[in-house]
């Protein structure tokens, strides 16, 4: 039997991969073989549907404490004021919670970059707004290296700094920061920040608390395909002990504006068929996303046929995160019936979620 046989009817039997035949499949799978096969599992833990919710992003500043390599966004904390610069408080979040009406959102995505004066107090302060505001949305906030900083910064454990937050309103953590997983590859993209095992470290006791969270793996730099499966078996690893990643955001780095700009950037084909070795690797995670500002549109519509099951939010802010290092989408948002429409394109039915998947009214 040929290896690709053997995978084949290895899913079939909804057996697990191995860290070898998920590299195996990156690089010598047939496209459409890996199409079929993604959808077919994505079929089976979700029918037809596909999720979206209604949120938006914040991002309080872009001073921050570390310098990775493919960031476009932050500014060095000691830098003077420039042109692109915000360190925004909570007069500012108030301001954007005041316009929305009561009920139009579920969530309110917040992280940027590790502002070194501010502890976990802040992130409180921010989560209390929210809950106060707009008292049925998620506050979904704060990378495990944002955490990290706050845990050092304010003297308290992690799970410490977890448990004031999750006291003032958070209700889980977003994926960001997990970059790629290899202490070499993570040198030499984001040197000085929170390293895997801290990274991990974090989500495990999150989800020991009752906190869900999500995990990213940025890809398309310096990295080989036997990282990208190192990063998801680390993932998978834990997924087995705690079961709190609901979602894995596979996100791909952009060019733009940072220090690693010589390098290209992942082509649509490469970028669909990660999605598909992300669905068929990752048993244990529920969904996978397809964040349509990083990629783009045109490339989230069509990874619904190939694993994908959400493609976050309307989003609705400056999140210049990704418009900075070259995202397409420079003033993010787009509405409810259109996320609706780009689902119906493909032939799939629209469920409105929130924050824990479950379905809106
Ligand atoms: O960790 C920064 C990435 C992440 C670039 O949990 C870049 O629902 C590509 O994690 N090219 C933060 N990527 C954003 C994030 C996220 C986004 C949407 C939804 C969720 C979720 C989480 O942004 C960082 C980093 O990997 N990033 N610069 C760049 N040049
Ligand atoms: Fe700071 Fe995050 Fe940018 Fe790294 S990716 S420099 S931690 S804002």
């Amino acid at each position: 039997m040929s290896q690709l046989s053997e995978i084949e009817a290895l899913l079939g039997s909804q057996g697990r991969l191995s860290r070898e035949q998920a590299e195996f499949l990156y690089a010598q799978a047939p496209s459409d073989w890996l199409r079929e096969q993604a959808d077919r599992a994505r079929r089976r833990l979700h029918g037809q549907s596909a999720f979206y919710n209604r949120n938006i992003h914040f991002e309080p500043t872009n001073k921050c404490v570390y310098a990775c390599r493919f960031c476009a966004f932050a500014r060095r904390a000691d830098q003077g004021p420039e042109d692109g610069d915000w360190d925004h408080g909570t007069a500012e979040l108030d301001k954007i919670l005041l316009a929305r009406a009561p009920g139009s959102i579920t969530e309110v995505h917040i992280t940027g970059g590790v502002h070194p004066d501010r502890g976990v107090d802040f992130g409180e302060d921010l989560c209390r707004l929210v809950r106060g505001r707009h008292p049925d949305a998620h506050v979904k906030a704060f990378t495990a290296v944002e955490i990290s900083f706050f845990a050092r910064k304010s003297g308290l454990s992690l799970e410490e700094t977890l448990k004031r937050l999750q006291a003032a309103g958070l209700g889980s953590l977003p994926g960001g920061g997990a970059e790629i997983f290899d202490p070499e590859v993570r040198r030499q993209i984001a040197g000085g920040k929170a390293p895997a095992q801290q990274w991990l470290e974090i989500h495990e006791i999150a989800h020991r608390l009752g906190l869900s969270s999500n995990a990213t793996m940025l890809y398309g730099h310096v990295e080989n395909f036997s990282h990208r499966v190192d990063h998801m078996a680390r993932l998978r690893d834990l997924q087995d002990r705690t079961g709190g990643f609901m979602s894995f955001i596979p996100l791909r780095y952009r060019n733009e504006n940072n220090a690693l700009s010589h390098l290209s950037e992942a082509t649509p084909e490469q970028d669909l068929r990660n999605f598909a070795v992300a669905r068929l690797f990752l048993d244990n995670i529920p969904h996978l996303k397809a964040y349509w500002v990083m990629l783009g549109v045109p490339v989230a519509t069509r990874a619904l046929d190939w694993g994908v099951d959400d493609l976050d939010g309307t989003v609705d802010d400056s999140t210049r995160i990704y418009s900075m290092a070259g995202a397409e989408e420079k003033s993010p948002a787009l509405s409810s019936a259109r996320l609706q429409e780009i689902i119906r394109s493909r032939g799939r039915t629209p469920v409105e979620r929130d924050s824990l998947y479950r379905a809106v009214d």
